[in-house]
């Protein structure tokens, strides 16, 4: 099977040209001058004339069909990744969590038997590992072998997720020995939930108290401590979803130094803010997600940051949980509001509509910290994050005008709101490829869950 995407504008991290890109099956196999007499016939032709052609959306951060706060995140593999393909995301890495008493071996097939014959696009698995102790350090190895190639742990919940200084400290070392890649969930959970059992204390319940307790210097010193540890175990260190200036410091401190220390933050920290946790009644709740949003002023320097690569990478942390029966649990005291918001269909439109038509960043801009600098950190790159010879065909065909309302009515995540409800935004994916599948065509999803395969990344090769 060939496919030619013909008459578009090839917009990679790097460069802009005219080009037509020839599709062979799943690969990329040419990229020839638009016209050139090329020998070559296809059996499908994409007419891309007044569009841009970009490598499909990797969304490195999401939590699909996780149990979390007493519930679930409301999104499966199914329904995750085909609202993930329609709002041009191609590639997804999910995070399998190591049950208390578990092996990580068992939070990995657990999560294969949630991925498997539902996603509809590629995924990887992170693991996130809550008991760092000689048997899940040796399991490490064997992980990596498997290509699964990062380990996400967490200085917050306390009895949940967390790992103390000591744990976070030999999976670090381990790490470092294997090429893998620690990704840090960096906020002082010991003392943040001090601070919130004395707002609880001071009947301090609604929604918005859920990130008055959470002050960005929790999040900055978890931070420095995660990039300190890093630097003392001689590995590299990815901070997960950062969202205060104060934590950004911390990393272009230690980026200055010549450390490699990478972030990534979310949409929500660049499009929401306190305001809208402090929505009448309890409508806060939709925007309850860890670490919290904060106030709007802040936004600007997160912008600075993708701007200068300070941050590489734009992701979700999709864990979207429904009002009715998941996030109203805490009506009663923010603490019990499940953490999370939906996000995996809609970074896309609100990074080219909020970022690169606001004169945020460039195209190129785009594709990079949606797509490209995730391959790279994360071991995907060259197969994923380019459109170049030999690539998977992991395509958007992008209108850079189209309209589109983002709407619980329009949208395709499994989630009774959406925290951007009758925003309209314009650029949106016309047609997406997954390995030379049209996936999605003018808004329809147009091929079978279960398709999706899954990811044996490379280890840490920056
Ligand atoms: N933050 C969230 O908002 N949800 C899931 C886990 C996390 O760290
Ligand atoms: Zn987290
Ligand atoms: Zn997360």
């Amino acid at each position: 099977m060939r496919t030619v995407i013909k008459n578009g504008t090839v917009v990679t991290a790097i460069d802009t040209y005219a080009g037509d890109v020839w599709i062979e099956n799943d690969k990329i196999v040419a990229i020839t001058a638009p016209g050139a007499s090329t020998g070559m016939t296809a059996d499908k032709v994409i007419d891309a004339a007044g569009k841009l052609v970009m490598p499909g959306g990797i969304d490195a951060h999401t939590h699909l069909d996780m149990p979390f706060g007493g519930t679930t995140s409301s999104d499966d593999f199914e329904t995750g990744t085909i609202a993930a393909a329609h709002g041009g995301t191609t590639t997804l890495v999910d995070f399998a969590i190591q049950t208390k008493g578990g092996s990580l071996r068992q939070a990995v097939d657990t999560w294969h038997g949630k991925a498997e014959g539902k996603s509809a696009i590629d995924y990887g698995f992170h693991t996130i590992i809550t008991d760092v102790n000689p048997g899940t350090l040796e399991e490490m190895g064997g992980l990596v072998k498997e290509g699964i190639t990062s380990f996400k742990l967490f200085m917050a919940y306390p009895g949940v997720l967390y790992v103390d200084d000591g744990q976070i400290f030999r999976a670090m070392q381990r790490a470092r020995d294997l090429g893998g890649l620690i990704c840090m969930h960096a906020e002082n959970g010991i003392a943040l939930d001090v601070l919130i059992e004395q707002a609880l204390a001071r009947g301090e319940t609604a929604p918005k108290y859920h990130s008055l307790s959470r002050p960005q210097i929790a999040e900055a010193e978890g931070t420095h401590r995660a990039l300190a540890l890093a630097e003392m175990a001689g590995a590299p260190v990815y901070i997960v979803h950062l969202s205060a200036p104060r934590a950004l410091e911390k990393v272009v401190e230690a980026r200055d130094r010549g450390l490699p220390a990478f972030a990534e933050t979310c949409p929500q920290y660049l499009f929401c803010s306190l305001d809208d946790l402090a929505r009448e009644g309890f409508e806060g709740a939709k925007y309850v997600c860890t670490p919290p949003l904060r106030p709007r002023e802040m936004q600007a320097d997160i912008w600075r940051g993708l701007k200068t690569n300070d941050l590489q990478v734009v992701s979700t942390d999709h864990c979207p949980f429904c009002m009715k029966g998941q996030k109203d649990l805490g009506r009663e005291s923010f603490a019990k509001i499940p953490n999370g918001m939906p996000g995996v269909e809609t970074r896309m439109y609100l990074m080219w509509d909020g970022g690169v038509r606001a004169g945020h960043i460039s195209p190129n801009r785009f594709v990079e910290i949606t797509s490209t600098a995730p391959a790279k950190i994360f071991g995907m790159f060259p197969q994923k994050g380019t459109i170049a010879p030999g690539s998977d065909a992991d395509i958007l065909v992008w209108d850079p005008d189209k309209e589109h309302v983002l709407s619980v009515e329009t949208l395709h995540m499994r989630v009774d709101y959406s925290p951007f409800e009758g925003r309209v935004v314009r650029g949106a994916p016309t047609h997406v490829l997954s390995r030379g599948e049209v996936v999605v065509e003018q808004g329809k999803f147009a091929s079978k869950k279960g398709r999706g395969k899954f990811l044996r990344r490379s280890t840490f090769g920056l």
